[in-house]
Order: C-alpha cells, then sequence, then structure tokens
C-alpha cells in the first residue's frame, strides 16, 4: 500500500494537515524531531522520531514505506534563521536535499513519480527601501531575499524544479513530482507557530483570547498577506490532487487577505474589548517584514487548479478563529 510521508508533524501546518488527509482516508507516516503529538498520533499508521538532516533515518523511513507523495515542512522559520543562518541553512536546505533525494529513491522504487509537496514563503522576495510594496507580486519578480529563510525557501524551489523537469542523467531515471506553495503568514486557532515573522498575527489573537497583554513587534501600519490555516491545507491537498498535465509551473503563490496589524488589532478588539495590544517595534524583526510584498498575484494557483481561498479577513476572524480561541480558552 503506497503511504502519504509528513515532515515537520508536529508544527503548525503539520498538525492540520494530518487530520486532513487522514479525513480523507490516506495512510500517513509522520516525521518529527520530537516523539510526535499525542493528539496527532491517532490518525497516523505510523510515526518517526528524527532529523531531517540524517540520512540514516531517512533511509530507514524510505526502506520500509512507499510513498505516492511526501508533504516536506520540516524547517527554521525566518526570525529563528537569523538567530542561527548556519543552523537554518542545514535544516532548511541540506535537510530538504536528503528528502529530495527519498523521493527520487521513492520514484524509482515504484516506478511510478513521488509528489514531493514543499511549502515555500513569501520571504523567497526580497524588495529595498524605494521598492513599490504595495503591487501584488507575481511569481518570478524580486527574488532577492533578504533573510536566510528566505534563500533557503528559493534555493530548494530551484532544486525541486531541476530534479522534477530537468535532471535525466541515469538511463531510465524517473522523476519527481514537485509542486510547491508559497504561503504567506498563517494563523490558526490551534497551534501558535515559533520562530516566524508574521507570528504577530496568530500571537495578538490568542493572547487576546487568554488575556494576556501582547506587544506587538512590526508597526501598527505594517500590511502583509495572510491565509488561515484551513485554506492553507486546502490549498496543499488541492494541488497535490491536480492532474500533473494541468500544471504549467512547478511554484504557485497562495493568498487570502492582505491586512495591516493595526487591523487585525481591531477586529480582535471588537471580540476582545479589554485586548491590551499595544505596538513596541522590532527594528531587525521589522526589516524583514518591510523586504516582503503587501501582496501576491495567485492567479496562476487560480487558473491551473482552481485555487481560491474560503475565508476573508472578517470571514476569517469572525466565523472562525474568534469563536475558536474563545472555546479553546474558556
Ligand atoms: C515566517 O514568518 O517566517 C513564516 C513565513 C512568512 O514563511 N510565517
Amino acid at each position: 500500500m503506497t503511504q502519504i510521508l509528513v515532515t515537520g508533524a508536529n508544527g503548525e501546518i503539520g498538525h492540520a494537515l494530518i487530520r486532513k488527509l487522514a479525513s480523507e482516508g490516506a495512510s500517513i507516516v509522520a516525521l518529527d524531531l520530537h516523539d510526535i503529538d499525542a493528539t496527532l498520533s491517532g490518525f497516523c499508521a505510523e510515526s518517526y522520531r528524527g532529523d531531517v538532516r540524517d540520512a540514516e533515518v531517512l533511509g530507514e523511513i524510505g526502506r520500509h514505506h512507499r510513498f505516492s507523495a511526501i508533504y516536506h515542512m520540516a524547517s527554521l522559520l525566518s526570525t529563528s534563521g537569523e538567530r542561527d543562518p548556519e543552523l537554518a541553512h542545514e535544516v532548511n536546505v541540506n535537510g530538504s536535499f536528503n528528502i529530495m533525494k527519498l523521493a527520487r529513491a521513492q520514484s524509482g522504487l515504484r516506478g511510478e513519480r513521488t509528489k514531493l509537496i514543499f511549502t515555500s514563503s513569501i520571504a523567497v522576495y526580497g524588495l529595498r527601501a524605494g521598492d513599490l510594496r504595495t503591487r501584488p507580486l507575481t511569481e518570478r519578480e524580486f527574488l532577492t531575499p533578504c533573510t536566510m529563510y528566505g534563500i533557503n525557501k528559493l534555493y530548494v524551489e530551484q532544486m525541486g524544479r531541476y530534479f522534477s523537469e530537468y535532471y535525466k542523467i541515469r538511463e531510465g531515471e524517473v522523476p519527481i513530482d514537485f509542486r510547491c506553495l508559497r504561503f504567506p503568514g498563517l494563523i490558526s486557532s490551534e497551534t501558535l507557530p515559533s520562530g516566524g515573522t508574521t507570528d504577530y498575527g496568530p500571537e495578538m489573537l490568542h493572547a487576546a483570547a487568554q488575556g494576556k497583554p501582547y506587544r506587538c513587534f512590526v508597526r501598527e501600519s505594517t500590511r502583509l498577506p495572510f491565509m488561515v490555516m484551513d485554506d492553507a491545507v486546502r490549498a496543499l491537498t488541492r494541488l497535490a490532487g491536480a492532474p500533473r498535465s494541468a500544471l504549467r509551473h512547478q511554484v504557485y503563490n497562495v493568498t487570502s487577505f492582505s491586512v495591516t496589524a493595526g487591523e487585525i488589532k481591531a477586529l480582535i478588539e471588537t471580540s476582545f474589548p479589554q485586548a491590551d495590544i499595544q505596538f513596541e517595534v522590532s527594528a531587525n524583526r521589522q526589516a524583514i517584514v518591510d523586504s516582503w510584498p503587501e501582496n501576491v498575484d495567485d492567479s496562476p494557483a487560480r487558473a491551473e487548479w482552481g485555487w481560491a481561498p474560503e475565508y476573508s479577513f472578517e470571514r476569517a476572524f469572525r466565523d472562525l478563529l474568534i469563536p475558536k480561541v474563545m472555546a479553546r480558552y474558556s
């Protein structure tokens, strides 16, 4: 039986994705640096504790399973990457290279292309002072990232494209089927991210729901694209399910709404009027978000595989996030 491997299983996206894949009847193998969360283990056929940098663990996984698809999410995020660029490079690049080798081996063993679904980010863009941040960027412009994380993501995008489309050195080699989404900031009611620079969005919400004060580390006027986790997971599974013949690209932007930190605060305050949210800007983290676009153009995803978010800004907070965090912390 073919299975699906999920790396970074305990992470934000991993949590939501595993539940969704399990609800669709998939047999899931989970990989994470730590023991799989108790809340997830019931959804997985098997789970491994291990590091994507460890070729031995990946070799063992590859010997015991046949994967039709691998969702590769294990990664250090942008702020963590700036704190330790060497570790970020090891995990985000060398770890991804190991996963790519696993996908290639699986394609060979199965005689069929294993899908490698990779989560990239708006961090691949690098705008500088004077560049217009308001125009939605296509997948091909301003690819001059200013963080180690963005550089790592961009490189893995290119490596995936190479192994998917160009690497034909060995006779009879079956290429991988690389598919990649560039995500904006993600907001979930279930989990909190750690080490990212868009974290202020979800952190503000969870702090307000718990009655805790929150000091937002970017300016009130900072505008970035965001998406709720439900839409992110739908985008991933929809891209994975699209027929290869429909796809003309390997890398797709997806987005839902573009809002300022002040607008997020104001909407949260309509449900949590006592929320103590103030702005105390961190120059380093502000510089990171200032290099990212205010919006991205996701028209290729819409045209080629029917992407459309279900949640606008108001709907996401009023109908989904706020009721769920209220129930969670009450
Ligand atoms: C981060 O802030 O590092 C991530 C991202 C935008 O990829 N959320």
